[in-house]
């Protein structure tokens, strides 16, 4: 029997024999050669990038029924071209928060203790040179701002419990945990020692964290974004940084990854990740089989395990 046709871009080997089992898969590698030769038969897409998956491309697929985000942030995918063509949409929540939340208390923990730039310091031979490295900063007792306390916000404040630390948070609506709520993000900035944003992408949440907030977090404040870079107006943060305006920041994401400005690489107030939040083979494994199994139970049933909000 002729298997229906996916097209897989990015993703793990694992992820694509996954997908064999119901599809014939085809991995771009020459993405345009792909859609040229099969381009009209494609009915499944599983997709990782950080942007690009826009309305010319799901027209070179006229079948396509379904694409498959692999990660739970979906802002890559052009959203009202999906809805208008009739394609579904699906995401991996839930199976990244663990993995996620550690990386953004890692990142809080690497930054208030200077981790990265203690490093760079023994590695330079300054440590035998010039002596103990400076003194940082305890968390123990710190209040903490988390901006977006959803699925991984929530496991990020279990963890940050365990340390001592006392958790509060901002979003658009009140939820029913033991938590202190700031309808207004300039407050919350104003009365906490660290930040952690776990924003999504898109245009409802682009720049909403801009001067305003980052000086209000202040000249003694952390900024920990694991969320998107797009919601942070980086040329703002940049220059907080440099004028000593916001103390120190821990980031993961960027507004054009992969692309860092060369003025954050050369600050030493600063902790940088190539957006790792959930890159541990365990967790990419799950992401990969949630990934191929929504497309799989969708060709089967008509139903995805986890399609995105709008999709529902
Ligand atoms: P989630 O459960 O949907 O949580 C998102 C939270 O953000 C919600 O609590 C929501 O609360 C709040 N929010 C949404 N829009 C907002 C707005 N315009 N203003 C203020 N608050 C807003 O999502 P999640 O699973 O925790 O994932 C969150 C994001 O993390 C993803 O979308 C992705 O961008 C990012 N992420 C990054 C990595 C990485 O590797 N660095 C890995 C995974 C995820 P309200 O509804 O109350 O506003
Ligand atoms: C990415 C993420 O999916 O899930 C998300 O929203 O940002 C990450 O887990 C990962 O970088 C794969 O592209």
């Amino acid at each position: 029997m002729t298997q229906p046709v996916a097209l897989m871009i990015g993703g793990a080997d694992r992820t694509a024999e996954r997908l064999a089992q119901t599809f014939t898969v085809h991995r771009a590698g020459d993405q345009e050669a792909i859609l040229a030769a099969h381009g009209a038969e494609i009915e499944y897409l599983l997709w990782q990038g950080h942007g690009g998956c826009d309305a010319a491309l799901m027209d070179r697929m006229p079948k396509l029924r379904a694409i498959s985000n692999y990660g739970v942030g979906y802002d890559a995918i052009d959203m009202d071209a999906a809805l208008a063509r009739g394609i579904l949409v699906t995401h991996t929540p839930g199976v990244l928060n663990d993995e996620v939340a550690n990386t953004a208390v890692l990142l809080l923990m690497a930054v208030a203790r200077n981790f990265a730039a203690d490093e760079r310091y023994l590695r330079a031979g300054r440590w035998e040179a010039e002596g103990s490295a400076p003194l940082s900063r305890s968390v123990r007792g710190m209040t903490v701002g988390i901006v977006g306390l959803g699925r991984i916000g929530k496991a990020a404040a279990e963890k940050l419990a365990v340390f001592g630390i006392d958790v509060v948070y901002h979003g658009r609506n009140p939820q029913d945990v033991p938590h202190r709520f700031y309808p207004d993000l300039v407050e919350m900035a104003r009365d906490v020692d660290a930040m952690i944003s776990i924003m999504p992408g898109g245009a409802a949440t682009k720049h909403m964290i801009g001067r305003a907030v980052l000086d209000a977090l202040g000249p003694e404040g952390i900024f920990v974004n694991i969320g998107r870079g797009s919601s942070v107006d980086e040329p703002a943060m940049i220059a907080a940084l440099q004028e000593g305006r916001l103390g120190w920041a821990g980031l993961d994401v960027f507004e054009h990854e992969p692309h860092v400005p060369a003025a954050l690489i050369a600050m030493e107030n600063v902790t940088l990740l190539p957006h790792v939040g959930s890159a541990t083979v365990e967790t990419r494994n799950a992401m990969g089989d949630l990934a191929a199994d929504n497309l799989a139970q969708f060709h089967a049933t008509g139903k995805a395990i986890t399609p995105v909000p709008e999709c529902q």
